[in-house]
């Protein structure tokens, strides 16, 4: 067996390596949903504000997400294939989609959360939600009504596993940026942290993204094509 190029792999993914499975980026609808800036929907201060209208905004995600017509693509399987081949590979991802579980990845790091999974307000408890959700459902772990929103890190939020990231991305020696313009921080910024750690740097996105200047390595294109090809190169 040869050995590995890189030891300690870390891989961020954004919106743009679940496009070609039929899920909206950001940018695909100039960052508006029937005309809300989504940075006005997805903030705690919109959740206080209109509860139901968020959650309108994510029940229709989370319909379109079960849809039988969203599927995991060759992106999602070439990272799953790398995971199961090496033994250091972090993946942490901005994307609310479950599409890297179901392209094979076992272990995923949902920064901003998960569209398939509901939290509350009152107690930690964390449930799995594949219906609408409502200001009328009670919480499974403490029963409470009107406490239950979605497990989503909303602008203004902190994110997930902050501590275990930045860990591992000071401790790595190549880092991959997949689907991501690099407009929100702090993962727009992980690129620089990487860096600073001596990694190897290498953007693959469908465009140069915000940050394209700080990575090392480019290649553009779309995911499906650009991220098998490149993974087999490492491996
Ligand atoms: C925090 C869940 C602080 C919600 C999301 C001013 C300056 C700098 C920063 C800030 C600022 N004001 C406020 C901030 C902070 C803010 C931020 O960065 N705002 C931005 C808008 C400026 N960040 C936050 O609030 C974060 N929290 O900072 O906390 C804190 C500190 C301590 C203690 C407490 C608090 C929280 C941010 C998380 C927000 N939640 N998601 C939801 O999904 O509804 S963010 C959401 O938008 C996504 O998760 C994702 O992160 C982001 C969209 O980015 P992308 O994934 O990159 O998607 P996008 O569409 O933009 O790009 C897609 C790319 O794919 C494109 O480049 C395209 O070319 C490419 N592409 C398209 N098709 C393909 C393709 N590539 C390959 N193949 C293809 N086929």
């Amino acid at each position: 067996m040869k050995p590995h190029k890189y030891q300690s792999i870390v891989i961020l993914t954004g919106a743009g390596i679940s496009a070609e499975s039929g899920v909206k980026t950001f940018r695909d609808q100039n960052g508006l949903w029937e005309n809300h800036r989504i940075e006005d929907v997805a903030t705690p201060e919109a959740f206080a504000r209109d509860p139901a209208l968020v959650h309108n905004f994510y029940n229709m995600r989370r319909q379109q997400l079960l849809s039988d017509d969203v599927k995991p693509n060759a992106a999602h399987k070439a990272i799953a294939a790398l995971q199961n081949s090496h033994p250091d590979v972090f993946l942490v991802t901005q994307n609310i989609d479950n599409l890297h579980e179901l392209g094979g990845s076992t272990q995923v790091h949902h920064m901003h959360g998960e569209l398939l999974k509901s939290s509350c307000t009152a107690c930690p408890a964390i449930s799995d939600i594949n219906e609408d959700l409502s200001t009328d459902m009670p919480c499974p772990g403490c029963g409470e009504i009107g406490t239950r929103r979605p497990h989503i890190v909303w602008f203004g939020e902190m994110p997930i596993d902050m501590d275990l990231i930045f860990e591992k991305l000071m401790n790595c020696d190549l880092f991959i940026s997949i689907g991501t313009s690099g407009n929100v921080y702090p993962a727009a910024g992980f690129v620089q942290e990487a860096r600073m750690s001596g990694a190897h740097t290498v953007e693959l996105n469908l465009e140069p993204s915000q940050g394209a200047s700080m990575f090392a390595e480019h290649h553009h294109g779309k995911a499906t094509e650009i991220v098998p090809e490149y993974l087999k190169m490492i491996t």
